[in-house]
């Protein structure tokens, strides 16, 4: 894993450095993917890649690459570390420039970061669930940008830690948006809800891939949002997201969900989401 990409290159980790005017170190001016890898084959790439330009658009940020070249990019980084299974985490930044809120000139190009971390999937957690904490979300109205300003993100995960819990679910005003990390659904009466992918929430990758589960599986859903109200009466809940696919929410508040350790719509959506990465990435061991 010792090769990271930096400005589109294979280079060495420890001989690259950051400049400490880099406007992501300065500002959190930038955005970022996390992409996971099945078999040394990027799962949902076209997802990713779309969502970071649309998140690029919307800082108005312009990306010096096509979306071809970060595809050889980011493989030829899989085969340098031979990744077979784990993540790429890509961001760029909106480049170096002497310290200044205003947008550098334009003769400054982003800078692309990118490294590989072997994983696992998390058998465990998929299987047991996790416990969650309902805290406020106190971040800003652009929840759709995928930016590396996620301090809102860390403090809400870290009242969740400290709380013994694995996952922190925000609620705005009493409607529930997403977790620090993932975004949350809940199954009620049969039906799966989830918020819609509006401003206030990133509209995940694993979500679309587990809304497209439920059509696979004939199972009802609604792109609704839900209030802390109906997620503490919910059958079942749970969180997705590129690291943990889909994991059921055990307890939350200290209050075990639904009926128990029982997820049958989740176990459904579960085996529906395995069927999407064979699909792409080829047979899971
Ligand atoms: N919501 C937020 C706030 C996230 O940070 C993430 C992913 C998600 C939802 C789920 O999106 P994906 O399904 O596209 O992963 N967070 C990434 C992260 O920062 N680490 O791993 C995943």
């Amino acid at each position: 894993m010792s090769y990271i990409v930096f400005n589109g290159k294979l280079s060495k980790r420890e001989t690259i450095t950051i400049d400490i005017e880099d406007r992501g170190y300065q500002f959190g001016d930038g955005i970022y993917e996390v992409v996971r890898v099945y078999n040394g084959r990027l799962f949902t790439w076209q997802e990713h890649v779309d969502r970071l330009f649309a998140s690029a658009e919307k800082i108005r940020m312009s990306i010096p690459y096509t979306k071809e070249e970060m595809k050889t990019i980011m493989e030829s980084l899989i085969e340098k570390n031979q990744l077979s299974e784990g993540t790429i985490y890509l961001q760029l930044t909106r480049g170096v420039a002497p310290r200044n809120h205003a947008f550098p000139a334009n003769d400054v190009k982003a800078v692309l970061v990118a490294y590989t971390r072997q994983s696992k999937r998390p058998a465990d957690l998929m299987e047991r669930g996790v416990d969650a904490l309902v805290v406020p979300d106190k971040r800003w109205l652009h929840c759709d940008i995928k930016s590396l300003n996620l301090l809102g993100n860390v403090l809400a995960h870290q009242e969740a830690l400290d709380a013994g819990c694995y996952e922190a679910i925000l609620h705005r005003d009493g409607i529930i948006t997403e977790g620090s990390h993932t975004n949350v659904s809940i199954v009620s009466n049969g039906t799966v809800y989830t918020h819609p992918a509006n401003n206030l929430i990133l509209n995940g990758i694993s979500r679309m891939v587990m809304l497209k589960a439920c059509e696979s599986k004939s199972i009802p859903y609604e792109e609704k949002a839900f209030t802390v109200d109906d997620l503490s009466h919910a059958d079942e809940v749970f969180i997705t997201s590129t690291t943990l696919e889909i994991t059921p929410v055990r307890m939350i508040n200290g209050q075990p969900v639904g009926s128990g350790d029982r997820y049958p719509i989740i176990r459904k959506l579960q085996d529906a989401f395995i069927q999407e990465i064979e699909a792409e990435c080829g047979p899971l061991h």
